[in-house]
This record gives structure tokens, C-alpha cells and sequence, in this order.
């Protein structure tokens, strides 16, 4: 008998890294560089928050009390359900500066985060946050206190002092101190010219996904038993969680130092307290914030492009995007496939424990990376900063597994496990997402070419894409292999459901574009339009990136073959053109006739026990193009296969163009209107999603290729050049009269109602594309 079994080694390779050098123990990703990004503002969950890119951290959050309708509410993670009217990064560089509006009924906190340039000392460096609060009503006086809570805990469990027994604040006081390997003794000091009342409790937990709860109850425990709104001034024995408490009456400011490498004879923590507060921060912070205006308008041009509105919106969009980085520690959980014959009963296996860099898509539904999405958000991202931006790419392409699989989702750590319900938890070996990531290194390879970047920049590109290669080539191959339909040189997006009897379309969760309609009836012979032009993107960068690094190997023309192979427009047109409509589609097993009814439910006993939504399909489906217009039907010219002389292209501008079909004053919507589908619920508990509503991301790429063909000879680049004009002048036209209404960038726009802001906000992953947007800054593909 073998001594492990087939399940055995599966589980294992599943788990198993990708065997090459990691990506981050490239030299260019340590000494400064690391240091440079030790600390931030890389806890995106929380409303304000700073920790280091280290798996167990010191780190620091903000709570404070809201007051609505006379209640008390504790805020601190990002909910919906605080119902802020605004919060988010006016201003962030990514780096070592952000500004933050917090608007709460009618209290407004600013949070200012600098970090100063003392690197080199190995320490990471020092660190403050000025918080301001104002209050608007000043009514009655039981309103007129404002109530702050800034704690920091050690995830390493180490035990924090408190600075004094007695704290006053007036003269820079110590608040806390300890030391870790990393950063040295520390200290934390806080400064105010304002009359403060100080409190502070310590606790002793390993536990930092339910701090509020602990505040909470702490401060509940002791209002039952003294009527004050007022942390006890006691602590469990060592603790490693501080929490201060923080109240003064409105309006008031507070600055917070924290200096690290303390202890030592030259570390001159006075001096240093000194310049992190009061007067010289101020000056620091409004020298920052020059830098941030200048760079803004130098990497974007959008002076004489868009109006002042225009140019807040897309501050606030690149400030949330970059100021919404963050970092996270932990292990994935990973699905076995289905059908494996395990009888241990237990079908998941932990990923190894793993870091993650990255943007998110949205602080309060969505704190966590997502493959797909990240391609997008580096679009805008390695036009600010290339080396964060490499250090991103580096970070998720070391996620990889030895297949070559990258998984979608990453839901790292208990912080972020606690956001995300269990059955969306397990992510499957089987499923792909799109290789967005590609888009950002192709545009890379060009602006390399055309000297956009320094020359150390360059290098650094060229080290980076040289240690990445091998990894990029076993993607590409795990794609190529495991998403490979039954004919040559077609894709479909593995791991629908082929059983269901709920869904009135099986969702591809893969492609990225969910409840997409596809073929109704999943089956090996399907074919994805969007997934073959995925593959296109893929195998033209990976030519470019060789061609690029000189390699000699025949691969490079291996990748050039592929690609010429994938936009040969006559194959496509086999594979995916509808000559009746002008159209491209999926094919696949396929009928228009299904739909959703409610039937009774029984129990065994026959007794009615309530109604559920069945599928029905009405008609034996058959192998055929699947009818439906929308975003998947637009690839071939997202992907610019189709030559600009080509009547197929004017069918294509008929469909962006048409009223009845995809065209808004809003952007393009995400599916037809003629559809069988259109804005049609999925189940009884899944609304519409990608089914109607007007998503930035894809309009980017439509917009792009538009602009594309404005410019290409022949004779539809007027048309192209108009429809692009309209086009763009929607799209930011809407997200800034949504922003300007309701103060949130948005997960996606209602193509009926007016064009209204829906789904999670803020969205600032993706929807910041309308920076690029104002910008005319497009993705070569
Ligand atoms: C559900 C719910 C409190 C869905 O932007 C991230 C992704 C996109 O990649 C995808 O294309 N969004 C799009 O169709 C959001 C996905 C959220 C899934 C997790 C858990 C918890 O909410």
C-alpha cells in the first residue's frame, strides 16, 4: 500500500508554494525600501488605523462616540451601518502622508497621519496622527464633550506600560511605552493645547478582530455602575492592549507622536516628540500636502481636462486607493475539489501562512485583496508609485501555488476573516479569476520602451519582471491547461454549477462578472469570449515581457505564436461571431427558455412548509452562440482583435451607441436591454448584479479601445472618436455629481435610476478609474 494516498498528495500540492525565488527576497524590495514602507496606514478595515508590514504588529486604531438620535454608538470599523455622511482620504501618497474627513451626524474629525524620515536606523522609523474634532451644534451641554479612544496593542502579545501614573497632556506627555525586536524601545507621546480629560484602561488578549466589543463592554460595565461615560482607570496584569480615552469639549485637537529605537543615548526622543507635534507638524503636514497637490497634477495633467469638482473627485479617488493599502498575515482556506473521495470528512486545507500587500475595493464591504481587482487598481497605482506598486504585483504573484494558481479571494487573518461570511470563505484550486495583473505589466513593457521611468526605476522593472517570469509563465500555463475548452483554442471558465436548480443562470464567480449570463446549461464544450481575449492579453504580454528581457529561450516565440493564433479575426469569427446580429457571444448548451417559479414545499409528512423559487427550463437546450449583448460581447474590440477598416467594428459601435441596447447617459450598462436576462434576480436572494448595472472597470476598457479606434486609420474613427467623447464626459459627469450628493465613490452606477450611485460604498477600488478616466490615461493591450 502506497503510504500516502491520492487525496494525500493532492492536498499537499495544493498547498505546496510555487518552487522559484520569492518575488520580495528580491534585493530591490529590502534595506531602504522596506524600511521606507515598515509603518503605514495599512489597516484599511478599521476608520482610522496604523500598523507595520510585519505579520505580528504593533498597531494603533482610533474609536470614538457618534451621537444619533440621543443614542450612543462606538465606531471604529468601517460599518454601512454607522451611516457616516463621508469618511475616506481626501489626500494620501501611499507613503508617509494622508488626510482624512470623517463626517459623523454633525461632528467632523480630520485624522492626519505623517510619517518622518528618520529611516536607516533600522527601526522603521517615527510616526504621528493629528486628530481634529469639531462639532457643528453646540446646543446642549451634555452634547458638547467629544469622546476619543486611540489604543495600541501588540499582536506578539508583548506587555505595554503606561507612561504615568498621573497623565497630563499639556507638555508632550508619555502615554505608553515598551519595545519589540523590530522597532527597539518605543515610545508613544501625546501633545494638546487643549484642556483634555485622560483615562485610560490596559487588557491582556491575544484577540484583536473584537476590540470593539471589548471597549464596549468595558465602558458599558462601568456607565451601569457610575453613570460616567469613562474607561476605569485599571488594567489586567501586563497588558498588551492600551486603550486612552480621550475627552474634551468641542472644538478640540490632540497630535500623537510615536518614536521607535528608543532607549539608546542618542535617540533624542524630546527633540523628535518636538517636531511630530504642534507647530512644526503643522508645517510638515502642509509641505506634504503641496507635494501631494504637485505630484497629482503631474501625474494625472488634468488642469485644463476637467473642471474643480472633477479635480476633487479624483483626488479622493487615488487618496482612498492608496490610503485603503493594506497589509495582511494569514492562511487561506482552500476547498478540495468536489468529488475527491476523502472520507476523512474534512475538505479544506489551510494555504501556508502567507502576507499580503495590496489595495482593496472597498474599506467597509470589501477590506481584502481580490485578484481581479488589484490588476485595475495598479493601473492607476504605478503611475503614482512604481515601487509600490512592484511591491504589490511581487506580493501576489508569491501566492502562487505550485500548479501555478493564484487564489481569488485572499481572506487573511482573523481581523479580516470576521467581514466575510463562511460559505464564501473556501477558495477552489479549480477557479480562475482574470489576469488583470497582465493589463498593468504590459503597460509596463511599453512604458519602459518609452522612457517613462528613471533609470533605476527601469532596472528595478527589468530585476522584478526577471525574478517574475518563471511564475508568470506557470500562470499563463495553469490557465492554458486547466481552463482550455474541448476546442482548439477556446477557454471557458471552469467550477460553474452544473446541477444547480435554484439559479436561473449558473454564476461563473471566475470570470469576475458573476451573474454574467452564460450558457444556460454548463457543459465541457462551452466557450468564453471574455476568457479567450484574457488569454489573448496573456500571451501578448508574455511575448512583450521576453522581448523585453532578451530571452533567447523559444518561448518568447512560443507566446508570439499563441497570440497571433488568438487574434486571428477569421478563427474568432468561427468560434464567436453571430453573422445575423453582427455580434459576438459565448457558445455553448444553451437555451432562452428557463425560468424561475415558485413551487410549495413539503415535508416528509406532506405538510406545506412555505414556497421556494425552482428553476424550470422549458426547452431541451442545444449547442449554440448564447444570445446575450453586454460587456462579454465587447471584448474582441476591448481587446482590439478587430481591424479598424472592418464592418464588424461599426456593429460594434451600433451596440455601445444604441439606446435600447447598451448606451446610458451614465456609462455603458453591463448588459442589454433586449437581453432575456436583463436586470432578471439570479434566486430568490440574488439581485441582479452584473445584469443591467454600469460598472467602472469595463467601461475603462471600452472607453480605452474607443479612444484606440479614434485613432486608427479608417473609416469609422470619427464615429469612434464622437461615441468616445460622449462616453467619457458620462462617466465622469455622473461619478462626480454622485460623489458631490452623497460623498462616496461607488461599487457601481444604476443605468435606470438617473444613474445612482448602488451596491458597496466607498467603492474606491476600481471606480477610481475615473482618474485615468478624466486623465485620458489608457492601458495599452
Ligand atoms: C461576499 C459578503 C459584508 C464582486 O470587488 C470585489 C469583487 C469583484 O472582484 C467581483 O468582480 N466584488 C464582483 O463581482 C465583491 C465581492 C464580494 C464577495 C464576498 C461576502 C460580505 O459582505
Amino acid at each position: 500500500t502506497p503510504l500516502v494516498n491520492e487525496d494525500e498528495v493532492q492536498k499537499l500540492r495544493v498547498v505546496t508554494p510555487f518552487p522559484a525565488p520569492r518575488i520580495m527576497d528580491l534585493p530591490q524590495f529590502q534595506g531602504e525600501h522596506k524600511e521606507s514602507l515598515y509603518w503605514g496606514t495599512y489597516r484599511p478595515q478599521v476608520y482610522f488605523g496604523v500598523r507595520a508590514r510585519t505579520p505580528r504588529s504593533l498597531i494603533a486604531g482610533l474609536m470614538w462616540i457618534g451621537v444619533k438620535d440621543g443614542r450612543y454608538f462606538l465606531r471604529h470599523v468601517c460599518q454601512d451601518s454607522d451611516g457616516l455622511n463621508t469618511y475616506g482620504w481626501t489626500r494620501h501618497n501611499g507613503r508617509d502622508y494622508g488626510n482624512q474627513v470623517i463626517v459623523d451626524q454633525d461632528v467632523t474629525l480630520t485624522t492626519s497621519f505623517l510619517k518622518s524620515k528618520e529611516i536607516g536606523s533600522g527601526f522603521g522609523g517615527d510616526w504621528a496622527v493629528r486628530i481634529d474634532a469639531q462639532k457643528e451644534k453646540l446646543d446642549e451641554e451634555i452634547w458638547r464633550t467629544g469622546h476619543l479612544f486611540f489604543y495600541l496593542a501588540d499582536e506578539e502579545g508583548n506587555s505595554l506600560s503606561v507612561g504615568r501614573e498621573r497623565i497630563d497632556s499639556r507638555d508632550g506627555s508619555l502615554f505608553a511605552s515598551s519595545s519589540r525586536k523590530d522597532v527597539g524601545g518605543w515610545e508613544l507621546h501625546l501633545v494638546s493645547e487643549d484642556n483634555l480629560e485622560i483615562h485610560y484602561s490596559g487588557f491582556k488578549t491575544p484577540h484583536m478582530h473584537n476590540l470593539t466589543e471589548l471597549v464596549e463592554g468595558t465602558l458599558g460595565v462601568q456607565a451601569r455602575r457610575t453613570g460616567l461615560l469613562q474607561l476605569p482607570d485599571i488594567s489586567d496584569h501586563s497588558p498588551n492592549v492600551l486603550v486612552f480615552q480621550v475627552s474634551a469639549k468641542f472644538p478640540f485637537k490632540t497630535d500623537i507622536a510615536f518614536v521607535s529605537g528608543t532607549g539608546l543615548k542618542s535617540s533624542r526622543v524630546e527633540e523628535r516628540v518636538k517636531i511630530l507635534t504642534g507647530n512644526p507638524l503643522s508645517s510638515q503636514l502642509s509641505e506634504k500636502e503641496k507635494d501631494f497637490e504637485e505630484k497629482y497634477k503631474r501625474c494625472f495633467n488634468l488642469t485644463d481636462k476637467v473642471d474643480s469638482e472633477s479635480m476633487i473627485v479624483g483626488r479622493a479617488a487615488i487618496g482612498n486607493l492608496l490610503g485603503g493599502i493594506g497589509y495582511f498575515y494569514g492562511q487561506s482556506k482552500i476547498a478540495l475539489p468536489r468529488d475527491s473521495s476523502s472520507k476523512s470528512g474534512d475538505n479544506f486545507v489551510p494555504y501556508w501562512p502567507a502576507e499580503l500587500y495590496t489595495a482593496v475595493p472597498s474599506l467597509s464591504f470589501f477590506p481584502r485583496g481580490f485578484l481581479w481587482d488589484e490588476g485595475f487598481h495598479q493601473l492607476l497605482i504605478w503611475r503614482w508609485d512604481i515601487r509600490i506598486c512592484l511591491d504589490i504585483i511581487g506580493h501576489w504573484l508569491d501566492l502562487m501555488n505550485i500548479d501555478g494558481w493564484i487564489p481569488r479571494e485572499q481572506i487573511l487573518g482573523s481581523e479580516a476573516l470576521s467581514k466575510v461570511p463562511e460559505e464564501f470563505v473556501p477558495q477552489h484550486p479549480t477557479n480562475a479569476n482574470p489576469p488583470t495583473l497582465f493589463l498593468v505589466l504590459h503597460d509596463l513593457v511599453r512604458s519602459t520602451k518609452s522612457n517613462t521611468f528613471t533609470a533605476s526605476e527601469s532596472k528595478e522593472i527589468s530585476y522584478f519582471l526577471d525574478r517574475a517570469f518563471t511564475r508568470l509563465e506557470a500562470w499563463f500555463q495553469w490557465f492554458n491547461t486547466t481552463q482550455a475548452g474541448k476546442d482548439a483554442s477556446s477557454y471557458y471558465w471552469h467550477g460553474r454549477d452544473k446541477e444547480t436548480t435554484r439559479e436561473l443562470n449558473p454564476k461563473s464567480l471566475s470570470s469576475g462578472l458573476d451573474d454574467y449570463p452564460r450558457a444556460s446549461h454548463p457543459t465541457e464544450q462551452e466557450r468564453h469570449l471574455d476568457l479567450r481575449c484574457w488569454m489573448l492579453l496573456a500571451a501578448d504580454s508574455m511575448h512583450s515581457i521576453s522581448e523585453l528581457l532578451e530571452r533567447k529561450d523559444n518561448l518568447g516565440k512560443d507566446y508570439k505564436a499563441m497570440a497571433e493564433l488568438l487574434s486571428n479575426v477569421d478563427i474568432l469569427n468561427q468560434m464567436h461571431f453571430d453573422n445575423v446580429s453582427g455580434a459576438y457571444f459565448d457558445f455553448g448548451n444553451h437555451t432562452e427558455k428557463v425560468r424561475l417559479r415558485w413551487q410549495e414545499m413539503r415535508t416528509s409528512g406532506s405538510n406545506y412548509a412555505g414556497r421556494e423559487l425552482v428553476r424550470e427550463v422549458l426547452e431541451t437546450p442545444k449547442l449554440r452562440l448564447v444570445p446575450h449583448i453586454g460587456y462579454v460581447s465587447l471584448f474582441p474590440l476591448i481587446m482590439r482583435i478587430i481591424p479598424p477598416g472592418s464592418w464588424i467594428l461599426e456593429k460594434q459601435l451600433d451596440l455601445i451607441s444604441n439606446k435600447s441596447t447598451l448606451w446610458t447617459d451614465y456609462g455603458l450598462r453591463s448588459l442589454a436591454k433586449t437581453s432575456s436576462l436583463y436586470m432578471k434576480r439570479n434566486t430568490e436572494h440574488d439581485a441582479p448584479y452584473w445584469r443591467g448595472p454600469i460598472w467602472m472597470n469595463m467601461n475603462y476598457l471600452i472607453l480605452s479601445a474607443l479612444h484606440h479606434y479614434s485613432r486608427e486609420d479608417g473609416p469609422y474613427s470619427i464615429r469612434a472618436k464622437s461615441i468616445y467623447g460622449e462616453l467619457r464626459e458620462n462617466l465622469i459627469r455622473n461619478v462626480v455629481n454622485n460623489y458631490v450628493k452623497t460623498g462616496y465613490l461607488w461599487e457601481q452606477y444604476d443605468q435606470k435610476n438617473k444613474g445612482k450611485g448602488k451596491g458597496a460604498r466607498p467603492f474606491t477600488g476600481w471606480t477610481a478609474l475615473v482618474l485615468l478616466i478624466m486623465s485620458e490615461s489608457f492601458a495599452e493591450v
